[in-house]
């Protein structure tokens, strides 16, 4: 048994965040995935998501390639998440290439090349959404 984790907000759910769940999926035999609260995000980018909070959770738990999802409430908490979920690889997008490397005592970290040409930012400027 392989115990993959994974983090993101997963707002205006496209593609990229699709591929990377599926590619994370593949790295074991088990999908964990942290979706991050409203809260953290308006702490993080002072902007509130599209989606609120239990959509975007209600999205992710629903896909195939995912076996449990959980509200991430904090950046600061990833070292009690990966042990509270027993995660043996963490997985992250490479825009956070080496953000992560201090987790390497506690599971294997790995970062997956990004989908390129889609972002939850183009898609909503594209909207013209502010
Ligand atoms: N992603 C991707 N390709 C894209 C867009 C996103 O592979 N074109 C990946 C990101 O690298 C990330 C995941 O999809 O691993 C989720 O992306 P976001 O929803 O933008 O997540 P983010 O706001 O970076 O939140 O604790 C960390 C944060 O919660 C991560």
């Amino acid at each position: 048994q392989t115990r993959v984790i994974t983090f993101g907000t997963y707002d205006l759910f496209h593609i990229g965040h699709l591929n990377i769940l599926k590619r994370a999926a593949a790295l074991g035999n088990h999908l964990i995935v942290g979706v991050s609260t409203d809260a953290l995000n308006f702490s993080k980018k002072g902007l509130k998501p599209v989606f609120p909070q239990h959509e975007r959770l209600a999205i992710v738990e629903a896909l195939r390639c995912v076996n449990e999802a959980f509200y991430e409430e904090s950046l600061e908490l990833k070292a009690e998440y990966i042990k509270h979920y027993k995660a043996d690889v963490l997985v992250m997008g490479d825009d956070w290439a080496g953000r992560f490397d201090q987790f390497k005592s506690l599971c294997d970290v790995v970062y997956l090349p990004r989908t390129e040409g889609i972002s939850t930012t183009d898609i909503k400027q594209g909207l013209a959404i502010p």
